[in-house]
């Protein structure tokens, strides 16, 4: 049984996408951050960080109970226990991984605080540059819709009306590719807590 602690965050979000694309059973329970509920000893277990997400796994590898925290590192787990959304081959491996530590070490820290700090504003740009040419000459980030769609998507949603998307529309038009998506657009809309 897949037990994924968690609220209705953008990170909170991200790995209900995976569950819900991958047809994985899971129960949800509610973190309210709000009130300290991240904080509590119980939670620290889970995540030392004291923050959600965070998935325990009661049949993880070999039967043994397993405790995930970050939610990247809680897509690639479901991508590695599913088989799905991870690439096909190798090669296909290859470009997931690569589009994924792209997005989680620069789009995802750049996007989150680049409304509060306006000097970040030129890099978030590049950014999306990267993303439009790359969304140009494909329909996913990385080829085949995967784990690498998945992280950036609850973050880049949040700018769906911003000016930089009607001068990027490859970007704009990924993001409503993805975000039609039945199982993304429950794992939008849930209500959670
Ligand atoms: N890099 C982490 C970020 C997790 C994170 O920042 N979670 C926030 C909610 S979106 C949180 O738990 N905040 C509560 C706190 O820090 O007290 C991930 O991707 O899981």
């Amino acid at each position: 049984m897949i037990e994924l602690h968690t609220w209705g965050t953008t990170n909170g979000r991200r790995p209900i996408i995976m569950l819900e694309e991958a047809g994985i059973p899971y129960k949800l329970v509610p973190v309210d951050i709000r009130s300290g509920a991240n904080k509590t000893p119980t939670h620290l277990r889970i995540s030392p960080y004291g923050k959600i997400p965070a998935l325990v796994d009661t049949d993880g590898p070999g039967g043994e109970k397993v405790h995930i925290f970050e939610s990247t590192a809680i897509l690639l787990y479901l991508a590695e226990k599913s088989g799905k959304f991870y690439g096909s081959s190798p090669a296909k491996r290859a470009k997931v991984q690569k589009w994924l530590i792209f997005s989680v070490a620069n789009v995802l820290p750049i996007f989150s605080i680049m409304r509060e700090h306006k000097e970040l504003e030129a890099t978030a740009v590049k950014l999306l540059d990267v993303l439009e040419g790359q969304l140009s000459r494909h329909d996913y980030i990385a080829r085949e819709y995967s784990i690498a769609d998945m992280a950036p998507i609850t973050r880049l949603i949040q700018f769906t009306d911003h000016e930089w998307m009607k001068t990027r529309p490859n970007v704009a038009r990924w993001m409503a590719r993805v975000s039609s998506r039945p199982a993304v657009k429950k794992a939008l809309e849930m209500p959670i807590g």
